[in-house]
């Protein structure tokens, strides 16, 4: 395993506080055993999320400061317009202040109630947007991909023949787009080949469907094809995400991710019509056309961000820095989703803590105990974020996979910082005998892991 090491160096720090086991104690019980609920500053490494929490080059804060703060026509758009245009090569292109706000537009604008709209899996604001609409959001991801221990270099692929299905039971008529995740978040960070997007794409224009690509992570899932796929070893990650792209009638755009910044996101379409609606429901909503919810020195960050993610050394430090992390876990013989994927560990918590079923939360036992023994923030991706009860039968249904995501910001942490984490991981994994799982005290009617309070089942957690 190769020490990654990091292709910049540091000209300002952000100090971090550090905290003691009895402090941590006793926030973690003020918290209600929620990290949602936790000051951030009582955190040492926080692997919350990988999304707004960048760290931006002295190239883009400079940036910052050529902001032109005019309410039409600001020359950070243009700007803006020309790199976007660029690197994903659509016609319009509609700022927003955030990815989900993009999803509003697209989906208020080509949704109607019984409509279906396939992924390989929606990420949960997709989910809630399209389900907002009365709408139907399939997944159709390859069956290997719910296989944690299964290696395989697309795991983000589409099975061509479940969306062939959907669309023959469906009906072409009844599905206004067709979307692909790249990287595909809630299936553990994977990418997404080059071959599946073209046959996904031959299907969509045979039926005459916009393809939409939901590109939060585009640059990962482009350096994975570069290092996985034939025949792109040579090709520049640009001419990948250029030829990607062209397979597609537009995307929308968390800008917090592979956009470098802690802001921003956009919309981009090539259909005139679809355009010109989204722009207006955009003056509606977020603002001017030439803003879109941001600041014009937001745009330029941006802008500059995007030109940076596509630096093949960047990129190379990013993936193998998060590999890196899984492949420690992997020798301390920790259980995780296997192969790592680009901006996140995630941690099997079925096999790591076998005695305590789902009913208990054993992904969230892990969670509290990495704050407790480490002071690092992970999150829980299982039941207590996603288990419902049947309306029909009254009993609870728990989700397939009960995960702990580890997800590592764009150039905060050094790898010593990873070491750390490896090393936390593995300590709490040697005495994961000790651990007992938790209780719901209060929850909330929806989405009840931001401010759900919890309580150990016995006294020794
Ligand atoms: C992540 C996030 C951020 C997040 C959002 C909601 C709850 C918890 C954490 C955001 C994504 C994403 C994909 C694939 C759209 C969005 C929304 N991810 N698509 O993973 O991963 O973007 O936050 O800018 O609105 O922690 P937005």
């Amino acid at each position: 395993m190769k020490f990654p090491a990091e292709p910049f160096r540091i000209k300002v720090v952000e100090p971090i506080k550090t905290t003691t086991a009895e402090q941590r104690e006793s926030l973690i019980k003020e918290a209600g055993y929620n990290i949602f609920l936790l000051p951030a500053d009582s955190i040492y490494i926080d692997l919350l999320t990988d999304s707004g929490t960048s760290a931006m080059s002295d190239n883009q804060w400079a940036g910052l400061m050529v902001g032109d703060e005019s309410y039409a026509g600001s020359k950070n758009y243009y700007h803006f317009e020309s790199v976007v245009k660029e690197i994903f090569g659509y016609k319009h292109i509609i700022p927003t202040h955030q990815g989900r706000v993009a999803e509003n537009l697209l989906f208020s604008t080509i949704l109607k109630p019984e409509f279906v709209v396939p992924n390989n899996i929606h990420f949960d604001t997709t989910r809630a947007n399209i389900e907002y609409h009365k709408a139907k959001a399939l997944d159709c991801v390859i069956d290997e991909a719910m296989d944690t221990d299964l290696e395989h270099p697309f795991k983000g692929n589409i099975d061509i023949d479940k969306l062939r299905r959907i669309i023959i039971d469906q009906g072409p008529e009844k599905i206004p787009i067709i979307m692909i995740t790249i990287t595909n978040n809630s299936g553990g960070g994977q990418p997404v080949s080059m071959a599946n997007i073209r046959q996904v794409s031959e299907l969509a224009r045979k039926y005459n469907i916009p393809l939409i690509f939901d590109a939060c992570r585009f640059a990962e899932n482009c350096y994975f094809i570069k290092e996985r796929e034939e025949g792109y070893q040579n090709k520049s990650v640009k001419e990948i995400a250029a030829e990607l792209f062209s397979y597609g009638d537009g995307c929308t755009m968390s800008a917090k991710k592979d956009g470098l910044v802690n802001i921003g996101g956009f919309l981009a379409v090539n259909d005139d019509g679809l355009a010109r609606k989204i722009t207006n429901m955009l003056i509606l909503i977020e603002g001017f056309p030439t803003y879109g919810g941001l600041a014009g020195r937001d745009l330029e960050a941006i802008s500059r961000g995007l030109i940076e993610v596509l630096d093949e050394n960047y990129l190379r430090f990013r993936i193998n820095q998060t590999r890196y992390l899984g492949e420690m876990l992997i020798q301390s013989g920790i259980p995780i989703i296997k192969p790592v994927g680009g901006h996140a560990v995630y941690i099997n918590a079925k096999k790591f803590l076998p005695h305590i079923p789902q009913s208990e939360f054993p992904g969230q036992a892990i969670v509290v105990e990495l704050y407790r023994r480490s002071g690092i923030r992970a999150v829980e991706i299982g039941s207590l974020m996603f288990a419902y009860k049947d309306a029909k039968t009254g009993h609870t249904v728990y989700p397939e996979l009960e995960l702990v995501r580890l997800a590592i910001p764009r150039r905060v942490y050094t790898s010593m910082h990873i070491q750390y984490v490896a090393e936390a991981v593995h300590q709490i994994y040697n005495e994961r005998d000790n651990i007992c799982g938790y209780k719901i005290e209060y929850e909330a009617d929806f989405l009840r892991h931001f401010t759900a309070r919890l309580r150990p089942i016995n006294g020794n957690n």
